[in-house]
């Protein structure tokens, strides 16, 4: 029925009708405290958007928040507030940092429109407003919200993609090898401890062998949700490869990252593995190897490579053990 009104509302007028064809109908809280203005702005603008009209400006700003509108048309002569501070407030909070805003101002108003363009208001109208005018920019600007949000969500999955292990959510690798010289550069620059342990699920061959596949995937995203809550949130976890795990603990010396593999040792082990398929659950354990920073050239690979040692020996040891 929105669609029928749009319609009907753009017969015989050729920008409403473009509009009103592209789909473009938006959001757009209007925050105006003059009952006269504010009753013309939003019968302009509802026949192609979605409309609310907010005429307490601070109440507006907490609607704007919530509702995250595409568009906040504000006029700059409120009676009860500074409409050019509402703006401010606007592109500072970051909740509505985003959000399109349309001024409407007063033919003598030059500088604070000035002052408004330069906080970043995207447009402005003086009035007396133009009706077809106040469609096409909100048009205008609705289209480029919805672009910015297009983007944003992409650029969002795509670094995503590139830092997340899809299986765990843990940091994938690529993300480890960017980030792991840095931490050691600057224990190093600040003579701070670094620790580096390097998990193993033990016999995990068998529990493909035995539960299939995608119970082995089951486990192993279990596995990383255990691991992770044993952890403090400036470890970084990641996962090596196919069921290792690496973990770079800045600021802490071999005793502590001890103590935090034995927890994740037993927080592993002490509860079997529920998975999706089937009532089994699946005993699991794991071996840890530990390295910490303790000389002048050490690097990334070189501790990973003594880590990796340790839990060689945790192997061949019996598994389901910590090394140092
Ligand atoms: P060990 O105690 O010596 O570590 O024995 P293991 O069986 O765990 O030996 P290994 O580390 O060599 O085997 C790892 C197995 O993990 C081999 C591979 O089939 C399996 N694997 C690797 N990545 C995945 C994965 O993403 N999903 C599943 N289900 N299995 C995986
Ligand atoms: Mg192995
Ligand atoms: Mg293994
Ligand atoms: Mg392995």
């Amino acid at each position: 029925s929105r669609a029928a009104t749009t319609r009907d509302a753009g017969m015989g007028d050729p920008l409403v009708q473009a509009v009103a064809d592209t789909g473009l109908g938006g959001r757009i809280l209007i925050v105006d405290d003059r009952p006269g203005s504010a009753d013309r702005l939003v019968s302009t603008l509802s026949n192609q958007h979605t409309v609310t009209l907010e005429p307490n400006a601070q109440q507006a700003l907490f609607v704007a928040a919530a509702e995250a509108p595409d568009l906040v048309v504000v006029s700059l002569d409120l009676v009860d507030y500074d409409g050019l501070r509402l703006c401010s407030q606007l592109r500072s909070v970051e909740a509505t940092r985003h959000l399109g805003v349309l001024m409407l101002a007063e033919a003598e108003d030059n500088a604070r429109i000035l002052r408004g363009l330069d906080l970043g208001v995207n447009d402005y109208l003086v009035r007396p407003i133009d009706r077809n005018e106040l469609l096409a920019r909100a048009r205008t600007q609705v289209r480029r919200k919805r672009y910015a949000d297009r983007l944003r969500e992409t650029v969002h999955a795509t670094i995503e993609l590139a830092i997340v292990d899809s299986l765990t959510g843990l940091h994938n690798r690529r993300y480890l090898d960017s980030h792991f010289g840095a931490l050691v550069d600057e224990a190093q620059n600040r003579g701070r401890p670094l620790s580096v342990l390097v998990l193993d699920i033990d016999k995990f061959k068998s529990v493909n062998d035995t539960y299939g596949h995608d119970a082995g995937d089951d486990v192993l995203r279990e596995f990383a949700q255990r691991v992770r809550k044993s952890l403090r949130s400036p470890d970084l976890v990641a996962r090596y490869g196919g069921e290792e795990l690496v973990v770079v603990m800045p600021n802490t010396p071999l005793e502590t990252a001890r103590a935090a593999a034995e927890r994740i040792r037993a927080r592993v082990g002490q509860e079997p593995f529920a998975i999706h398929k089937g009532s089994s659950s699946i005993p699991v354990t794991v071996s840890i190897g530990i390295a910490s920073l303790d000389r002048l050239d050490d690097t990334p690979d070189s501790l990973v490579k003594r880590a990796d040692q340790a839990l060689y020996r945790a192997k061949e040891e019996g598994r389901n053990r910590v090394i140092t």
